[in-house]
């Protein structure tokens, strides 16, 4: 049994993760930069350990740092929250040459996923439906032509070293086919130091459907349903559901079964979610993510497991506490992100809490590091909280979103909280009749 573990992040997420710990008896080390001194997962941790300057390259994600804290605390497991290190395989491998446990998957499991060739060869292999396209990389202008005139247009191009959306490019017809590849390679090369691209048959208003999967690393994995995500601000996901207003018991049991049975099939131990587009009824594998998600509160909520809890244990060598019959889902849950962003723009609003708020009551969980007085320093990400509500069905979860939001207070720096209480108006939200292009067109009519 660890007893001491530390946590290699900040914010909520840093906040999350110790709640789990202490729950189970651990005690827990926070490291922050200067920059987070005051942070609440400083005050909030046993211990804590300052591991260099605000720029996150010299503290949050610096190796020599973090393991060194690790060594003069004594902790024998590093858990990495999202973002950061957490899906830095280097990272892992480094850890484990140090006698810690890393909470979280294998390098060799990152490193697949994180090559997007590799993800979707594997993915593929395992049984997992994947997106018509090039079999691996594309070297030539005719071969593009080829596998185009094979799959059809419009296609999409992506950089394998990419993800998140950065260095895509659509191509509608042959003719627009040749620029997009120079393009998409030049701003792969640009921006990952890779040129590589694949293509594959663009989607056109598909959802962004992914499936939280959980495995203990002998061979054993479940699924815990799915998320739609498909409310996106430029890649940035603004409004989480579970389950999927779209997908059917059926659907869910059968791509929850796939994915589960890929999973079990490599040992993959802790959490994962296998990222799909979803169009016609069929699901499409874009990308698996190895590690917990910001928006895993509302598959908590729905099934009332601790994913973060479970990640320990299964780091620990413990079996899982529940078995895939013991995930019956209960209800509808609902995260909203909130952001110290400035509207219509999202520039990033950092500076001094004068007054915070959590709302409460039933249904309503509060993830955010925020307090009275404290300062958003400018230099990490601008979320500043979650918000997920639990109803007994999707109307319950968004009377109670309405009220929760008005009930939060976060003065002192501009918000995406005034967002929601607008999209909660929204005849598309009401019913859940939305796509992955929803969002950036009605923030264009809503915000013009
Ligand atoms: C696609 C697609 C349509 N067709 N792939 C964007 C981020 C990356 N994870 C995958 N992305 C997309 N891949 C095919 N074959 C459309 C997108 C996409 C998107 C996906 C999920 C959520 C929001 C999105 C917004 C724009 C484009």
């Amino acid at each position: 049994m660890f007893e001491k573990i530390l946590i290699a992040n900040r914010g909520e997420i840093a906040l999350r993760v110790i709640r789990a710990a202490r729950e189970m008896g651990i005690r827990t080390v926070a490291v922050h930069s200067t920059a987070d001194s005051d942070a609440m997962h400083v005050r909030m941790a046993d211990e804590a350990v300052c591991i260099g300057p605000p720029p996150s390259s010299a503290s949050y994600l610096s190796f020599p740092a973090i393991i060194s804290a690790c060594e003069i605390t004594g902790a024998q497991a590093i858990h990495p929250g999202y973002g950061f290190l957490s899906e830095n395989a280097a990272f892992v491998q480094a850890v484990e040459d140090h006698g810690i446990t890393f909470i979280g998957p294998t390098a060799e499991h990152i490193r697949i996923m994180g090559d997007k060739i590799t993800a979707k060869e594997t993915a593929k292999r395992l049984g997992i439906p994947v997106v018509p396209g090039s079999e691996g990389g594309v070297s030539s202008i005719a071969d593009a032509r080829r596998i185009c005139a094979e799959i059809g247009y419009p296609v999409i191009i992506k950089a394998t070293a990419g993800g998140g959306g950065r260095g895509m490019k659509v191509a509608r017809s042959e003719k627009e086919l040749e620029n997009a590849l120079s393009t998409a390679r030049s701003e792969a090369k640009a921006a990952f130091g890779n040129d590589e691209v694949y293509i594959e048959k663009y989607l056109t208003t598909p959802r962004h459907i992914e499936i939280q999967v959980f495995g203990d690393g002998k061979g054993k994995a479940v699924h815990l349903g799915e998320r739609d995500c498909s409310l996106q601000r430029r890649h940035q996901k603004v409004f989480e559901e579970a389950p999927g207003p779209a997908i059917s018991a059926e659907e869910r049991a059968h791509i929850g079964a796939v994915c589960a049975n890929a999973v079990a099939s490599i040992n993959y131990i802790g959490a994962g979610t296998i990222e799909f587009l979803y169009e016609n009824g069929e699901f499409y594998f874009i990308e698996m993510n190895t590690r917990l998600q910001v928006e895993h509160p509302v598959t908590e909520a729905i099934f009332g497991v601790d994913l973060v809890r479970e990640q320990i244990r299964v780091a620990e060598g413990l079996p899982m506490s529940f078995g895939q019959e013991d995930l019956v889902i209960n209800g509808h849950a609902i995260e909203v992100r909130i952001n110290a962003e400035k509207l219509p723009s999202f520039s990033p609003c950092p500076g001094r809490i004068t007054q915070y708020h959590a709302p409460g009551g039933l249904g309503v969980r509060m993830d955010s590091a925020l307090y009275d007085g404290y300062r958003i320093p400018p230099y990490y990400d601008s979320l500043i909280g979650k918000l997920i509500v639990h109803g007994r069905d999707r109307p319950e979860a968004l009377a109670r979103l309405a009220r929760a939001l008005s009930e939060l207070i976060v003065d002192g720096v501009d918000t995406t909280i005034p967002l929601f209480h607008r999209l909660l108006e929204e005849e598309a939200i009401k019913t859940g009749e939305y796509n992955i292009h929803w969002l950036e067109r009605w923030l264009e009519e809503a915000y013009s």
